[in-house]
């Protein structure tokens, strides 16, 4: 223990020294139980090995060589993976082999002077608990080059696993296509928070993503356009470029979740395939910035016809290429649609993707219809919902949700007027929109899950606490550009799509993570401020372009 410095000892004289309290790691999402040891901590040198001890789980060594190459850059070290303990020297040992009770994701992390040990039920609690650690190492550690160190890991005794299993992020390359280097970057980003599921929303009017093989138009005519954005190429995964995402996202422990959106949202489809307009006439690509504008023809029986042949056709073609259980089929902003043909498309969609084996994800107004079992509705209505629950004002969104509670689905919470990476932190944002008003990371991070569309007056939940799954914040890109108050007269107003996500990303991203991993107990937005404060430094060591947000204290 330092001796406290005179004159400094009485500030933090209930938590012990000085230097004590500044060593006091400072771990996003907080961790269930985290108890902070006095003592030098763990010193990490070029003698020290990564020690994966065997067991059953194949992608365990995995996660050893992943802590290796994560180390790799700032240390310059280049750190042995090992199957046995090397004798007489220190290491970082990582077990899956502890009890079930850890669950999938949960683990123990023990570190002091002689040692540190993660412990897990197998390789994906060892994958979280390496975020963890880290997360105890000096800032610089996440530098892309050779820092001097030295690198000590802070000694405490964690015990840890997530409120919710699916913790998610949503990533608007429809309206913005991100390169396949920058899809890696933010998967990287997001893993760092233990992030485990990523949404892909690959189809809009203003593009489709995906290459379906046996529609090419999809791809020549679809992905001509973003928002803002037409002409003279194309933009797309082609089948091997998403099962390069889907491998890379399981290498960080997330699924993928593909997104075709319908029937609205659908004018990139629109423009490629003929026979999905009710006069068999395709559209012109579209490129701007309105929602709300498109419907497949859903208004006669062969058109109902063509339709579900052709997302037969796309569902099983993203989902044999999508090892993950879900297919999300959107259904979000219809307000041309009729109940029979929007009822029509969920049942000829929900068909292909059940046919497939596939879980059904939808945007919450997918509700409003006939759904499989076991289906994942996603709400992204706000607060004015909730304030009409039971009265003669309850909105739409409301009744759909119920439906959908009515036919026993679970639900992710993307409330809007929270978990939407989209809104403008204030009226200084450059990019994103601010219909849900502005989102500093205050109110990103203050919200519950179990609460978010209860009853005001408290009486009860309309969707009952173990219907939740859990939470996904959401990046959508319709205003990926400077100046957004007015439409852009220039692409020069268009950034890096990775400029663009992690100005909006960072620091709201790691609230909604807090939200769906720390038991709600443990939520307190100024201790969440005080510790995210510390992580500006990692994101600036990694080259992160976070927003410094005012109402952080960065240190
Ligand atoms: C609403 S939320 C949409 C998106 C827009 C977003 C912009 C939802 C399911 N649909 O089409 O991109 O608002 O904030």
């Amino acid at each position: 223990l330092a001796t406290p410095l005179p004159g400094m000892a009485t500030a933090t004289a209930a938590t012990g020294s000085v230097a004590e309290a500044a060593a006091a790691p400072a771990v996003v999402p907080q961790p269930v139980s985290q108890t902070n040891l006095t003592g030098s901590g763990f010193a990490l040198t070029a003698q020290t090995s990564v020690n994966v001890v065997p067991s059953g789980d194949p992608d365990a060594a995995g996660v050893g060589t992943y802590l290796a190459a994560l180390l790799a850059p700032a240390t310059g070290y280049t750190l042995p993976v090992t199957s046995t303990s090397p004798s007489g020297s220190q290491a970082i040992v990582l077990d899956p082999n502890g009890p079930a009770s850890l669950g999938a994701e949960g683990y123990t992390l023990d570190s002091s002077s002689t040692g540190v040990t993660v412990t897990a039920y197998g390789a994906q609690g060892l994958f979280r608990g390496v975020q963890t650690l880290r997360q105890l190492l000096p800032a610089a550690i996440e530098s892309t080059s050779v820092k001097p160190g030295p690198w000590t890991v802070a000694p405490v005794q964690i015990s840890d696993s997530p409120r919710y299993s699916y913790r998610g992020v949503m990533v608007d390359v429809a309206r913005r296509y991100f390169p396949m280097s920058q899809l890696k970057r933010y998967i990287d980003q997001a893993a760092m928070y233990k992030i485990n599921t990523l949404h892909l929303h690959l189809t809009d009017d203003q593009g489709w993503r995906i290459a379906i093989g046996a529609i090419p138009s999809l791809t020549t005519v679809g992905a001509s356009t973003q928002s803002g954005f037409t002409g003279g190429t194309t933009w797309y995964y082609t089948a091997a470029e998403y099962q390069e995402i889907v491998a890379y996202a399981k290498s960080r422990f997330m699924t993928v979740v593909p997104e075709i959106d319908g029937p609205g949202h659908t004018s990139a489809a629109l423009a490629s395939v003929a026979n999905l307009n009710c006069n068999n006439t395709a559209i012109s690509p579209y490129s701007g910035f309105d929602v709300g504008i498109s419907l497949y023809c859903l208004s006669d029986a062969q058109h109902v016809s063509n339709v579900s042949s052709f997302l037969t056709t796309v569902i099983d073609t993203v989902a044999a290429m999508t090892p993950g259980p879900y297919v999300h089929l959107g259904g979000d902003e219809t307000p041309q649609a009729t109940s029979t043909q929007y009822n029509a498309y969920v049942s000829a969609a929900t068909a292909a993707a059940t046919a497939k084996g596939k879980t059904v994800m939808g945007w919450h107004q997918l509700g409003q219809s006939t759904i499989p079992a076991n289906s994942i509705m996603q709400w992204w209505g706000d607060a004015d919902d909730r304030a009409t629950i039971g009265t003669s004002n309850e909105t739409e969104d409301i009744q759909f949700v119920r439906n959908a509670v009515q036919q026993n689905a679970k639900f992710v919470m993307s409330p809007s007027d929270h978990a939407y990476l989209d809104m403008k932190y204030d009226s200084s944002t450059p990019y994103g929109l601010s219909w849900q008003g502005y989102v500093p990371l205050s109110k990103a991070y203050d919200w519950d899950p179990t609460t978010s569309t209860a009853k005001p007056n408290g009486t009860g939940s309309l969707v009952p606490a173990d219907k939740i799954a859990g939470v996904e914040a959401a990046l959508w890109a319709d205003r990926a550009y400077a100046g957004s108050n007015q439409l852009p007269t220039s692409t020069s107003q268009f950034p890096e799509p990775y400029v663009y996500a992690e100005h909006m990303t960072f620091p709201r991203l790691p609230a909604i993570a807090e939200i769906g991993w720390s038991p709600q107990s443990t939520h307190n937005y100024t201790d969440f401020s005080n510790r995210l404060a510390t992580h500006g430094a990692r994101w600036t060591a990694a080259g992160i372009a976070y927003y410094a947000a005012p109402d952080v204290p960065w240190s």
